[in-house]
């Protein structure tokens, strides 16, 4: 399973696990057993639910290594001070190149850093999860603004993912729907990314994207989830821990003007 969602309701804190029961229901009907609970990156508007499905499977959780630099970014700013920032609340640290075994497939993993600096891509067979990098064509590709983001690495990445036979299908995180388009897609192929993507498609240079990228990023909000993703994220999916009265919460840390 690759980056499962819990339900998270801000403003009652109500956490449900509907999304990922479905995939377990969805797993159990095809007689599938879980081995691999993937996360292309420590994603910034969603709560993890690879800690409930660990806790469901067995299945083992991997991320990208260089999640230790996510961790030690964000773990001070949210006073998570449980967390050590070494990757120990993930079961496999990956590296670029290494492969899975899966049944008798097998998961290529590939670095793609640039929308986060531990955002990797999953290839299994002619199918590449490719996490936030390309969106639809349509829309585009991920923003980098966020701590450790780089759009000169994203655009590298993509790239790499484009020289990728034009056949393989591309699986995505997020459909943000076009202007104009009001359904959801989630599959496209290095092909049709490579025509027609609105960042990248053609032969857009480095340089240009960069400019875009950047100029595009200065204009977009904070995900409305942010904090609580985070903190929970970079435990791999755990909740806080309780404190001794049992409760858990998670933290909003208050951006004071300089003169308050
Ligand atoms: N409005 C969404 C925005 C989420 C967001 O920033 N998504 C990232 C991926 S984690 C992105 O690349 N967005 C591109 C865009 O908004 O154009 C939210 O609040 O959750
Ligand atoms: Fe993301």
């Amino acid at each position: 399973m690759i980056d499962p969602v819990l339900g998270f309701d801000p403003v009652s804190g109500r956490v449900d696990t509907a999304a990922a029961d479905h995939l377990l229901d969805e797993a159990n009907d095809a007689g599938l057993t879980i081995a691999w609970l993937l996360e292309t990156h420590a994603h910034a508007d969603h709560l993890s639910a690879a800690d409930y499905l660990k806790r469901r499977t067995g299945a083992t959780l991997a991320i990208s290594a260089r999640i230790t630099g996510v961790q030690q970014t964000f773990a001070p700013r949210v006073g998570a001070d449980d967390v050590q920032p070494d990757g120990r609340d993930f079961d496999r640290l990956l590296e670029d190149g290494e492969t899975l075994p899966l049944g008798h497939l097998t998961i290529d993993v590939m670095a793609t850093p640039g929308h986060t600096p531990a955002c990797v891509s999953y290839r299994v067979g002619d199918a590449l999860f490719v996490g936030d990098t390309l969106f639809m064509p349509d829309y585009g590709t991920a923003r980098c603004d966020f701590p450790g983001g780089d759009a000169r690495q994203l655009y590298r990445s993509m790239h790499r993912i484009l020289s990728l036979p034009r056949e393989t299908r591309l699986f995505l995180c997020h459909d943000y729907k076009a202007p104009g388009r009001d359904v959801f897609a989630w599959e496209t192929t290095v092909g049709d990314q490579a025509d027609r993507n609105v960042h990248v498609g053609g032969n857009v240079s480095e340089d240009d994207y960069v400019a875009m990228r950047d100029a595009r990023d200065a204009t977009l909000k904070m995900p409305k989830l942010l904090y609580p993703a985070i903190q929970v994220n970079i435990r791999g999916g755990r909740l806080p821990p309780a404190d001794e009265h049992g409760r858990r919460s998670l933290t909003l840390p208050v951006d004071l003007p300089e003169d308050f």
